[in-house]
């Protein structure tokens, strides 16, 4: 990571270490594993991964929350051309990675995510952080994994994002579970999960979520996040463990419409329609 990087994105990754490798060692019907962990003094991430499901513990032992989405650079991209394009149309950035997804971890827990890995050069980007983290890894070919001879993690809910709806259902068990996130529509996708105030009435609770997306200082709402998962292309999956209290929750899309036929029309997936309201049990 030395001549690669511009100064500004080399500053960015002072902060960041990486461990030497993970072990691809694993028996049969049981998936790799790899941890990634947040500290005061930056982002470990191992160096190399291998393809197909690996299961990663997200260890946080920073004062901040860890807000890492993974994701991999399309063939022929570069770190430097996918930082340059960030902020700028999100329509063209599409064009330039894949996103995988990822979550938030509080300080002082862990969360575990199992990924679907495609070989090629990847990257973990943490915008929690006072300084933006940045950490790259690659994952390799394995000729051990062959498509579909993996066993896949069990799934308590299979939860669909597709254009413009989640497949989830209205009323859900309380207590530790593992969804199954699965994009099956024709762009990026992220989920928003937001305890709501018993006190508010649902019509006043979705127009304050939809408020959420304008405002100044969405903090300033009140609204409780209970879960997050960050933005994941068309086509990606992942396995997640979260553990949602009895209550009412409404989940949610801040993403633009990228796939719409004029500027004018590029509404939120939220505006679309991925909006909805979970009861918990
Ligand atoms: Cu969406």
């Amino acid at each position: 990571m030395s001549t690669f990087y511009p100064r500004a994105i080399r500053a960015l990754l002072v902060l960041v270490t990486a461990a030497l490798t993970a072990s691809a060692m694993y028996a049969q019907d049981e998936l790799p594993t790899a941890t990634i962990s947040a500290a005061a003094d930056g982002v470990t991430v191992p160096e190399t991964l291998p393809e197909g499901l690996v299961a990663i513990t997200f260890d946080n032992t920073a004062e901040a929350p860890f807000v890492p989405i993974l994701l991999r650079l399309n063939d022929d991209v570069t770190m430097d051309d996918f930082m340059g394009a960030m902020g700028g149309d999100p329509g063209q950035m599409t064009e330039l990675a894949t996103l995988k997804g990822g979550t938030q971890i509080n300080p002082a827990s862990t969360v575990e995510v199992t990924y679907d890995f495609t070989p090629g050069n990847y990257a973990l980007l943490n915008f929690a952080a006072e300084e933006p983290q940045v950490a790259t890894f690659t994952v390799e070919d394995d000729a051990a994994v062959e498509s579909g001879s993996q066993t896949e993690p069990e799934a308590d809910l299979k939860v669909a994002l597709v254009d413009f709806a989640f497949g989830i259902p209205v009323e859900l068990k309380a207590g530790e579970q593992t969804w199954l996130l699965d994009n099956r529509g024709q762009q990026w996708h992220e989920m928003v999960v937001y305890k709501i105030d018993d006190k508010l009435s649902l019509a006043d609770a979705k127009a304050l979520v939809l408020e959420s997306m304008t405002a100044e200082d969405p903090s300033t709402l009140g609204l409780e996040q209970a879960f997050l998962w960050l933005p994941m292309s068309e086509e990606q999956h992942a396995w997640v463990n979260l553990d949602l209290e009895p209550g009412t929750y409404a989940v949610a899309c801040y993403l633009p419409d990228v796939n719409a036929e004029t500027e004018e029309d590029m509404h939120s997936h939220m505006e679309n329609g991925m909006i909805q309201f979970i009861t918990v049990e």
